[in-house]
């Protein structure tokens, strides 16, 4: 008798169909380690707002409740539920009853609250977004923001620059949202060397990899997902799925310099997916 259970994740995010972030990459790096992947697609765009005019844009809201009563009536429930992009208060809404309703006993929330980079929001957010979303966080047994998503849910003027002090304060500030634990990505205290500082409630630590510069679509998703990757098949280890997705991303972005391309079209992550791969389980 076989008895080896297959770890089950649903992500909750819009497919943008060109230009290789959300659902498109969300989907391969998950179930490159093995893990099954469900989709509830929150919106399909022709591209990503990131670099690209005239995308089309179906906000699929309305298909949510009737797709969480179909699989009400199945009795599902994932081991880990993973939400990034999400386009309104209403998708807020809803994503906070579907993870009341289908997450496993014992299972994780993970929240990418994707919203912006550089101190910019994306197109289509607002400050009271923001706040939105930091309501949902205290849902969330993990939070991935960047420095541009944690100073707009904390209400804080971003900064160019933060010490190790500030990034300790503000992870603090995080997790008093109400998570387990908290990872800011797009740290960096010296040149050269960008990383990431992740606390449980106890412990921070950071890691740091090599800092390479140029803007890179997608990497933020292309993170939160080896993250919830390496978490999900590491016993939930946070510092260790911090760092392996911190390496995984550098990778990618490595790939991206010897294929060239255009920035809008995100990085060539497929070429990497071998090292999500364990061909023991
Ligand atoms: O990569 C984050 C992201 C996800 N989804 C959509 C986006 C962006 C960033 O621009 O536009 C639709």
């Amino acid at each position: 008798m076989p008895n080896l259970i297959q770890k089950r994740v649903l992500t909750i995010q819009d497919i943008s169909c060109v230009g290789r972030c959300s659902l498109t990459v969300a989907l391969p790096i998950i179930s490159a380690a093995g893990i099954e992947c469900s989709v509830l697609p929150t919106a399909v765009l022709s591209t990503h707002t990131g670099g690209f005019e005239g995308y089309t844009y179906r906000d699929l809201t309305g298909d949510i409740t009737p797709i969480a009563e179909h699989w009400r009536s199945l009795n599902l429930k994932f081991d880990a539920i993973y939400t990034g992009y999400l386009g309104s208060f209403e998708q807020i809404e809803l994503v906070s009853e579907i993870f009341d309703e289908f997450k496993a006993p014992g299972g994780t929330i993970l929240i990418d609250p994707v919203m912006g980079d550089n101190g910019k929001l994306y197109t289509g957010f607002t400050p009271e977004f923001a706040h939105g979303m930091a309501v949902l966080c205290a849902k969330a047994d993990v939070i991935l923001p960047n420095l541009t998503e944690t100073a707009f849910m904390l209400g804080e003027p971003y900064r160019d620059e933060y010490n190790a002090a500030d990034i300790d304060a503000l992870l603090r500030r995080l997790y008093a949202l109400g998570v387990k634990a908290a990872a800011i990505t797009g740290v960096a205290y010296e040149k050269g060397k960008l990383g990431v500082a992740a606390f449980d409630g106890k412990n921070i630590k950071t890691y740091f990899n090599k800092q390479i510069d140029g803007y890179y679509h997608g990497t933020g998703d292309i993170y939160a997902s080896a993250f919830l990757a390496s978490y999900m098949t590491n016993g939930g280890e946070l510092y260790g799925a911090a760092a392996s997705a911190a390496d995984f991303t550098v990778a990618c972005i490595e790939a991206k310099q010897r294929f060239g391309g255009e920035p809008r079209r995100g990085v060539p992550f497929e070429l990497c997916l071998g090292m999500l791969a364990d061909p023991s389980r």
